[in-house]
């Protein structure tokens, strides 16, 4: 995969994007990952970004030209996806469609991704209209721009890629993959502090264990996340501990 990452702050990049998940998979070859800093597009003595907003108001626009000339360069430098099909052109906004596990896995599925961190006050609307594809917020708080939004994204999709996580991880068995949240895990010493690891864990017994999980897994859902369990595939078993959960 790789992931062209349009941006003001580049640098800000450098430190996640060297380490643990990005740097494990960049180390496979599995990610490839383009900084461009949105201002070597703009071409005026001053490298202007941004200006004042047509109309009036507080704050500055994101202009047009650097952004388009940014993403045309990248564009073709490695060409389109070998699918066949269109490399999203995402833009990091607030306004955007609500991040999920779900896009996460669609947003895998692509060989290249191009992200806009979007800014100030925001872009040019041309910008939205007729370069980005898709645009993505990451959740109902306002950051002071879409950097951290763009890692957050690229966390999520690296992570899908196949072989970028080790065999003994996978991404199948977690929180949100199965519409529920993950069961409580524990690790050694089985007894810390009085504090006992529950004995089903220590039996040895797969099924139980598989039983057990599933059932707290359930039980933290309702407790935590009701909201999930709508889209969760549960037996109607299943259905009446969640109920009895929430009456807790
Ligand atoms: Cl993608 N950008 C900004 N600036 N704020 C956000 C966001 C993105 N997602 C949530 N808040």
């Amino acid at each position: 995969m790789r992931i062209d990452i349009l941006t003001l702050f580049p640098e800000m990049f450098t430190s996640p994007f060297s380490s643990a998940i990005f740097k494990r998979a960049a180390d496979r070859g599995l990610l490839e990952i383009g900084l461009h800093n949105i201002r070597d597009c703009s071409h005026d003595k001053h490298h202007t970004v941004d200006d004042y907003p047509y109309g009036g108001g507080a704050g500055m626009v994101l202009k047009p030209e650097p952004i388009f000339e940014a993403v045309e360069a990248v564009m073709s430098e490695s060409g389109a996806e070998g699918d066949g099909s269109t490399t999203p052109v995402i833009l990091l906004t607030p306004q955007g469609r609500l991040f999920s596990q779900r896009i996460a896995n669609e947003l895998a599925g692509h060989d290249r991704l191009i992200f806009i961190c979007g800014h100030y006050e925001g872009v040019d609307e041309r910008v939205r209209e007729r370069l980005v594809t898709d645009e993505i917020s990451i959740g109902d708080y306002v950051l002071s721009g879409g950097e951290l939004a763009a890692m957050v994204v690229a966390d999520a999709v690296v992570r899908l890629v196949p072989g970028v996580l080790g065999s003994a991880e996978s991404a199948g068995d977690e929180s949100h993959s199965a519409g529920l949240l993950e069961y409580p895990q524990y690790t050694r010493p089985p007894v810390y502090r009085d504090w006992p690891v529950p004995e089903v864990l220590l039996s040895g017994n797969h099924a139980e264990i598989a039983k057990w999980r599933r059932k707290q897994a359930i039980i933290r859902t309702a407790l935590r996340r009701p909201d999930l369990l709508d889209k969760a595939n549960l037996t109607p078993a299943e259905r009446r501990l969640a109920e009895e959960a929430q009456k807790l």
